[in-house]
């Protein structure tokens, strides 16, 4: 029988990626889209066709979860086996600025689509899989290596939204046996990435100067290290939790942490720039508190799922400039012939 899945925050990165991952696992995907004034289905228009058409398996449905009652409606409507919850305000320096709306959304968010679950299950009978992106920010300060034992220590409020629902997504499935699974998954990139997260920002900055379109790049914290891997490998991590005998929490990580400056000379390296002539440090992209060292262990993901990540760090870096590279050359072009384009500069990142 062909599966259904419910998708919040299928318009982002990894709900792209994932969306695709299951459509081509013959599922049938229904995402949750937020209406915006702007065109924000960009990541998932390649996978998107008209509802009306024959075998059409991917549909949009508009919801937030800050409705409870949206999310109530689409799990009666869609009637999913599994829901991947990555909706979220997920930027952790945005959050420092809008700490309770993070919280609304990315904390009691969670809560929300647990109790629709719960209690659509509990009327019909029928048994909902549930994965919460959980995240390593809620080891914040805690040293590395970071595994599933460590014990959390967020630092911002982001972090410490996605720890109440960490702790809620097990508390559902001790007090009510839902199949409900944390993916504690460690930073994780690609060219969908939002362009005001480090490795985009550089990435997208770099080419644009190799091409001449930008001066500068101004970053904040040069120092703080991640363990950065490759969003289309951390999709199929998910994917494996809701598939495994007993639900379970599980860290997906590289076992590799690199520097932001590193992260910052392998690109200019790859562009044949030296960094030093053009990124500046600015103080305006400092965090209040600050993650410094995030190293993950994903031993148990590889032992109980059979999860490795496949893209290493270096062709991560470089896919990224590589499609970077041609986005800049179409800026060029565009502008060449005198055509004006949108000045990324200005947007705080
Ligand atoms: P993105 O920021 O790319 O995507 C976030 C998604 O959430 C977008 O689809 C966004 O919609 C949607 N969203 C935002 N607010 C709401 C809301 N109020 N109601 C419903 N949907 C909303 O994040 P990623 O794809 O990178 O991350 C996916 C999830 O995984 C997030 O929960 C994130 O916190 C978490 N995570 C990410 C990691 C990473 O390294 N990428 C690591 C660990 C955890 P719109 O497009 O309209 O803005
Ligand atoms: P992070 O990712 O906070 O780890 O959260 P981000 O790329 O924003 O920052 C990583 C590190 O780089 C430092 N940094 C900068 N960050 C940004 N955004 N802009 C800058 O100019 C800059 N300069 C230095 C930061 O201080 C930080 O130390 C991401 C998100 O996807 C979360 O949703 C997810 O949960 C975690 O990864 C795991």
């Amino acid at each position: 029988m062909k599966k259904t899945a419910l998708i919040s925050g299928v318009t982002g990165q990894d709900g792209s990626y994932l969306a695709e991952l299951l459509l081509a696992k013959d599922y049938e995907v229904h995402g949750i889209i937020r209406r915006s004034s702007s065109f924000n289905t960009g990541r998932i228009e390649h996978l998107y066709v008209d509802p009306h058409t024959l075998g059409a398996r991917l549909f949009l449905h508009y919801g937030d979860l800050a409705d409870s009652s949206n999310l109530r409606h689409l799990v009666e409507k869609v009637r999913p086996d599994e829901v991947y919850n990555l909706g979220a305000q997920s930027h952790v320096k945005v959050s420092f600025e809008e700490p309770e709306y993070t919280v609304d959304v990315d904390a009691v968010g969670t809560l929300r689509f647990l109790e629709a679950i719960r209690d659509y299950r509990d009327r019909t009978g029928h048994d909902v899989r549930f994965y919460q992106a959980s995240s390593s920010e809620m080891f914040g300060a805690a040293p590395p290596p970071q595994g599933e034992s460590t014990p959390f220590h967020p630092r911002s409020p982001y972090a410490c939204a996605k720890v109440y629902s960490y702790w809620q997504t097990v508390n559902y499935r001790e007090s009510y046996s839902m199949f409900a699974c944390n993916g504690i998954l460690f930073n994780h990139e690609s060219e969908r990435r939002g362009e005001t997260f480090v490795t985009r920002k550089i990435t997208r900055a770099a080419t644009r100067i190799k091409l001449g379109l930008q001066d500068k790049l101004y970053l904040g914290n040069l120092n703080a290290k991640r363990d950065w891997g490759f969003a289309g490998d951390y999709v199929e991590a998910m994917w494996r939790m809701l598939q495994a005998d007993q639900p379970d929490d599980y860290v997906v990580a590289t076992g590799e942490a690199y520097s932001v400056q590193e992260f910052v000379d392998k690109t200019f390296a790859l562009l044949d720039l030296d960094p030093a002539k053009y990124v500046e440090v600015d103080e305006r992209y400092f965090r209040p508190a600050e993650v410094d060292y995030l190293l993950g262990d994903p031993s148990k993901a590889r032992a109980k799922l059979d999860w490795k990540p496949l893209v290493s760090f270096d062709a991560l870096v470089e896919r990224m400039v590589e499609h970077d590279l041609s986005l800049a050359r179409r800026e060029k072009t565009l502008l060449d012939s005198g055509h004006s384009i949108s000045d990324q500069a200005r947007q705080p990142r």
